[in-house]
């Protein structure tokens, strides 16, 4: 029995020390260029770990749903996508930026402004939850690909 215990006491902590979480850097959201429209959110994701991880989902109380999407070239198009998760290699990093990686906000619940915080939560593929305050940046609005203002040519989102 005892060498029973000890076994399940060494277990769970091993478990725990697989759990690192991701590291985020310089995150920022692009200001809705209508009042409460979308917004997307862009950032530095750094393993420091051993075990890659991927972001498997995205949830925000400050809109009415998140989607992790990814720019691809499609027939000489640049298309936005949901992507199913966002890989992180181990001792590697990656960068949601124009062209690639983004998470989309849709219909902000608050009027913004450069400067304030928008909060979303990562949920990796080991389950932890690593939440991320963006902040709101103005302007670009002319640059890249992305349809911040209406999201109107976005495949199957009105
Ligand atoms: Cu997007």
């Amino acid at each position: 029995m005892k060498l029973f215990a000890f076994t399940l006491a060494f277990g769970a902590g091993a478990a725990l020390a697989q759990t690192s979480k991701l590291k985020v850097k310089d995150a920022w959201a692009r200001m809705p260029l209508v009042p409460q429209n979308n917004s997307a959110i862009y950032m530095v994701l750094e393993n420091p770990g051993t075990t890659a991880r991927s972001v498997v989902s995205v949830s925000t109380p400050d809109a009415d749903r998140a989607e992790l999407h990814e720019t691809k070239m499609e027939g000489g198009m640049m298309k936005m996508m949901p992507a199913k998760e966002i890989a992180v290699p181990a001792k590697g990093s990656v960068e949601l930026k124009e062209g690639g990686y983004n998470i989309m906000l849709f219909a902000v619940k608050k009027t913004l402004k450069p400067g304030d915080p928008l909060n979303v939560v990562l949920t990796l593929n080991d389950g932890t939850k690593v939440p991320v305050a963006a902040t709101v940046r103005a302007g670009d609005a002319g640059r890249g690909g992305m349809p911040s203002g209406s999201g109107s040519s976005m495949p199957g989102i009105k």
